[in-house]
């Protein structure tokens, strides 16, 4: 007899205690899928908070918090080379763009304060300093793609327009002309230096459903952020209305 023989002869059970051990084993797990199934029930019934049950939207809120700790606004995101820009850019979500929209007509509303807003043309955002970036575009819904965008750097624009008070805000707002799209940022992540008030794709002017004449990017947070076809910029305290959120997103979607 073989040593591993005797090691399975040793170890080899009745079919007495074969059985008890297979009657224990489903048992088991019957009682944690019941567990897992009341659980979700309880979940589901719970009173909806900002969009989702409260105790996961109480989990999101606690991911923000560590999340937003942690967050380090001197730490970039990746950069690629032009060359692995993708040329045939993926087009997701229409919200927002339905109506027609033209670069004559067109202002980007900057609220600085209850009326009083700044209405600046697509060509004062175009003479600000141009900042380009090829980065990894990452969409919530599990796809990525690496592309090229350029325009001026947030921080930079709210620099030139002295918009210093506004700057010490927790949060920006934006919304689209017709406000079907809107989201709300953490200032931290709408000042780090990659984030851009955006007005090309692949060095060419950004296609309409792309969010001409300007969007937002901003590649520390998931695609649900970008918004496209800025009409509204404001600041606040308290957190913006953000759709995806509304809808059982989580607010912060950085990554
Ligand atoms: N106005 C507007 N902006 C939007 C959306 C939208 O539906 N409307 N969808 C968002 C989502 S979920 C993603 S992934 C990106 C997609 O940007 P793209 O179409 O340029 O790939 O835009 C974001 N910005
Ligand atoms: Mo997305």
């Amino acid at each position: 007899m073989k040593k591993t023989d005797q090691f399975f002869k040793q170890e080899s059970m009745s079919e007495k205690q074969v059985r008890s051990r297979t009657i224990i084993a489903f048992s088991v797990f019957a009682i944690l899928l019941f567990i897992v199934f009341i659980s979700y029930l309880w979940i589901k019934n719970q009173p909806k908070v900002a969009g989702t049950q409260k105790p996961l939207r109480t989990s999101l809120n606690i991911n923000e918090k560590i999340f937003s700790k942690i967050f380090d606004s001197s730490q970039l995101v990746k950069e690629y080379p032009k060359s692995a820009a993708a040329k045939k850019v993926r087009v997701n979500g229409y919200d927002g763009l339905k109506d027609t929209v033209s670069e004559e007509t067109w202002r980007l509303h900057i609220v600085r304060k209850t009326r009083d807003t700044l209405k600046l043309a697509l060509a004062d955002i175009k003479k600000l300093p141009k900042r380009e970036i090829v980065f990894d575009f990452k969409c919530i819904e599990g796809w990525s793609q690496v592309t090229h965008w350029a325009g001026v750097p947030l921080k930079t624009f709210m620099e030139h327009y002295h918009l210093e008070d506004q700057a010490s805000m927790k949060y920006i707002g934006l919304q689209t002309p017709d406000k079907e799209y809107y989201v709300g940022i953490d200032m931290p992540s709408a000042l780090q230096s990659q984030t851009l008030l955006c007005y090309e794709m692949n060095g060419k002017p950004l296609p309409v459903n792309q969010g001409f004449p300007l969007r937002l990017i901003i590649p520390v947070k998931y695609g649900i952020k970008h918004l496209k076809r800025i009409g509204t910029m404001f600041f606040s305290n308290n957190k913006p209305a953000d759709y995806w959120a509304e809808r059982g997103y989580d607010y912060y979607a950085g990554h």
